[in-house]
């Protein structure tokens, strides 16, 4: 027999569990694409304390939907190295190219990320960052009902010693810095520079390039990374979203450790 009192209680105390242990974090990644997702697994596996706050129902962001609704996608083999770490088949299609089921992909890099300890906080939305002595400290956070119904609800906030920008084309996060604080980003002209038209090959070597500390605390991912330095999309190819993922990684890890 199942007593529903029971089955209410498990799911507000466990998620009120999770959600107060996240509340300060080594790192919040805003945003749970492909890079977010890639960044938060390696992170998490170093022991880091790791929380991912995506606005969607759906974790995955632009991946599930391969090329126009062709659920694949295409890595070159820099990017293919990342999906066989993570256990997720990549076929050769011609030299260097590869393809790999997007739901595959998606779902693996979740299962990887949570299974490494990140803990992913869906249906929440990052709506403002906390800034103490000229250095991002956390992220403001309301859930994403309450942002679509246009509630006046007040958020909530996490502490974070490091925040990843992960929240693709619309680059949100540095987006709010740059309104609210007028300050100098660490871009040629410090503001954000601004997306450019696709061009895979340029923007696929740029996204690395671009993965970097945008503002002190503050690293960009993926294809924010692009938006907030001024360079080209690229279409349906992940490799730079998985490797500017691993870099974020990398670079905070070597902050932290
Ligand atoms: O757009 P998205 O997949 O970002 P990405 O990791 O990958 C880009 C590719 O999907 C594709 C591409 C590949 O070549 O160009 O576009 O850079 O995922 C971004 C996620 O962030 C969420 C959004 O719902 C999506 O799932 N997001 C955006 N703004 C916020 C947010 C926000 N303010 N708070 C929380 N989540």
């Amino acid at each position: 027999m199942i007593n529903e009192k029971i089955v209410t209680k498990a799911i507000i105390e466990s998620y009120t569990k999770k959600l107060l242990s996240s509340l300060e974090l080594d790192v919040a990644v805003c945003g749970a694409g492909p890079s977010g997702l890639v960044a938060a697994h390696y992170l998490a596996k170093e022991g880091l304390k790791v929380g991912v706050f995506e606005r969607k129902l759906s974790i995955g962001g632009g991946m599930w939907g391969g090329g126009m609704m062709f659920n694949e996608i295409v890595v070159q083999e820099e990017g293919k190295g990342i999906l066989d770490e993570l256990d997720i088949t990549a076929r050769p299609y011609t030299k260097g190219y590869y393809v790999a089921d997007a739901i595959e992909c998606v779902s693996g890099l979740c299962l990887k990320a949570v299974k490494a300890g990140a803990k992913i906080f869906n249906l929440v939305s990052v709506e403002d960052l906390v800034v103490r002595q000229d250095k991002v400290a956390g992220i403001v956070i309301n859930w994403t009902a309450v942002e679509m119904a246009g509630l006046h609800v007040d958020p909530l906030t996490v502490f974070s010693t490091f925040v990843v920008d992960s929240t693709g084309h619309p680059v949100e996060v540095v987006r709010v810095l740059e309104r609210k604080m007028n300050v100098q980003l660490l871009t040629p002209s410090g503001k954000i520079e601004g997306e450019k038209s696709l061009w895979s090959n340029v923007a696929e070597t740029k996204t690395l390039e671009n993965t970097a500390e945008v503002f002190p605390g503050l690293y960009v991912a993926g294809m924010s990374a692009n938006a907030t330095f001024g360079s080209y999309r690229m279409g349906p190819i992940f490799g730079g979203m998985l490797l500017s993922g691993k870099k974020v990684a990398d670079l905070i890890i070597q902050r932290i450790k």
